[in-house]
């Protein structure tokens, strides 16, 4: 683990904007001694007489002004950082807090980088890469799967995985380490195959973590589906009724809509992201005839597709459309129900009407359900960043050839093997992981983070 930095570093941990109260936080080894700088209450407590965690209502004097604000103090180790933290909290206003974070750092503390006080806490052994990683994806979430599966990255799910993994090859490797120390047949033959089935058990359980990353990755992405039909079916009005707003322009002209509409919505937590596109068919102007491109390239790249029609009959350019689907998962729908005098769902049609919404709760749960099918979705645990898919890819396939060089080869080149597969997964638990690899991580986190 790196050495630890005596840097006292601070930053303003709120959004700079005129709101209720700013927090300006600081963290290092003279982060206390700073505050008393500056910090007194009415009775003329200092900081450093405070009670650790306790709130205390003060005075703060900047260079400039006088603020009256809050102040807590948290003692290392017990802090977010591990160091010794001090918090402010003052009056929301732009001006204030620049001149609190302007005077800590005129006495002494130095400007944080983005990410850095997640980072010491990294460094001092507060959270594992891939939980800091989690912390990340639970404040940029824009869905609450997208939060749930940020917590249990944060929760440290993957990196305990990982950690036992690692100690797991450690183990294999000592005992082979011992057994090829006593060159009895017997008892290599013994330890060798004992490590092969642990080494066996080891893969399928990374494995495993694995085959959540697809769930993991349309959680993170959303799913996308593309709304596709003749003109005039509904295409638009279902748009609009989905997300419960007047996005595009609907008119009963065929043809209105030409550039692909896009909006996002939630089904059970879950962020389906919608393409309305043009009605598919033949045409001789220029500009539908580039949306009808463009409706078919978002075919290709759509999760699930739409299919509309508005009439049970199916038409040639129903047909044309059909064709195009063969090979993606789509839902058949015929819109504008309220027309229809006897009409009955099968499992293969719903019946809809994007005018009155009869069976759009069933499409959405038909949505979430086709979605989430061929998904691990339970379980807790959901891998989405590519980072730790590669990561564990490769042990994964260092394990394997561990597993395959076992019996043929000298106890060098399976330790080559188990010592690769032990970085990669160093690379989610932040042991043996290079500095720029920790660099590149934190510095994608917000200020003051
Ligand atoms: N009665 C009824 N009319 C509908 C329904 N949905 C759409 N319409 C009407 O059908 C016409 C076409 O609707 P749009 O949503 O613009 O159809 P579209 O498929 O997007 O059409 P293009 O963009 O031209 O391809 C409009 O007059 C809508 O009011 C429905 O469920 N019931
Ligand atoms: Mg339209």
């Amino acid at each position: 683990m790196m050495k630890n930095n005596t840097n006292t570093i601070v930053a303003i941990s709120t959004p700079l904007s005129s709101g209720a109260i700013s927090i300006v936080r600081m963290s290092g080894a003279n982060a206390v001694e700073i505050a008393d700088k500056v910090f007194k209450t009415k009775s003329g407590k200092i900081p450093s007489e405070f009670q650790a965690r306790m709130m205390m209502l003060g005075t703060f004097s900047a260079s400039e002004f006088s603020e009256q604000a809050m102040c807590v103090v948290f003692k290392a180790p017990n802090s977010y950082t591990g160091e010794d933290v001090v918090e402010f909290q003052c009056h929301g206003g732009v001006q204030i807090t620049k001149g609190i974070l302007a005077t800590l750092i005129k006495n002494g503390a130095r400007l944080a980088t983005p990410g850095e006080f997640t980072k010491q806490a990294f460094i001092n052994g507060k959270m594992a890469l891939s939980d800091a990683e989690g912390m990340m994806d639970m404040i940029n979430a824009q869905s609450d799967a997208e939060i749930r599966a940020g917590y249990n990255l944060l929760s440290g799910n993957l990196s305990k995985c990982a950690f036992d993994a690692q100690n797991e090859l450690v183990d294999i490797l000592s005992e082979l380490e011992v057994s090829f120390d006593y060159p009895e047949e017997t008892i290599e033959y013994i330890t060798k195959n004992n490590a092969k089935e642990r080494l066996k058990k080891l893969h399928q359980k990374i494995e495993d973590v694995l085959k959540t990353s697809s769930a993991g990755q349309m959680i993170k992405n959303g799913v996308n589906v593309a709304i596709v039909g003749k003109p005039n079916v509904g295409k638009s009005s279902l748009l609009n009724r989905l997300l419960g707003d007047e996005k595009a322009i609907v008119t009963p002209i065929a043809g209105t809509t030409r550039d692909i509409i896009e909006g996002s919505f939630s089904i059970n937590g879950l962020r389906f992201n919608l393409y309305d596109t043009a009605g598919i068919h033949e045409t001789d102007d220029q500009i539908e005839k580039i949306g009808v491109d463009k409706a078919k390239n978002i075919i290709k790249s759509a999760d699930i597709i739409l299919f509309v029609k508005d009439t049970k009959e199916e038409s040639d350019e129903d047909k044309k459309v059909k064709n195009l689907l063969e090979t993606h998962k789509h839902i058949k729908l015929i819109n504008k129900a309220d027309k229809l005098k006897n009409y009955k769902n099968n499992g293969d049609i719903l019946y809809v009407s994007a005018i009155n919404g009869t069976g759009i709760e069933s499409l959405t749960q038909k949505l979430y359900d086709m979605a989430c099918e061929d998904k691990q979705m339970e379980g807790g645990l959901t891998i989405a960043n590519q980072r730790h898919i590669d990561a564990l890819t490769r042990a994964c396939s260092s394990i394997h050839d561990a597993i395959d060089n076992i019996d043929n080869f000298t106890l060098d080149l399976i330790t080559i093997d188990l010592n690769m597969a032990y970085s990669a997964l160093g690379e989610i638990t932040g042991n043996t992981t290079s500095e720029e690899i920790i660099d590149a991580i934190f510095s994608k986190f917000c200020l003051g983070k």
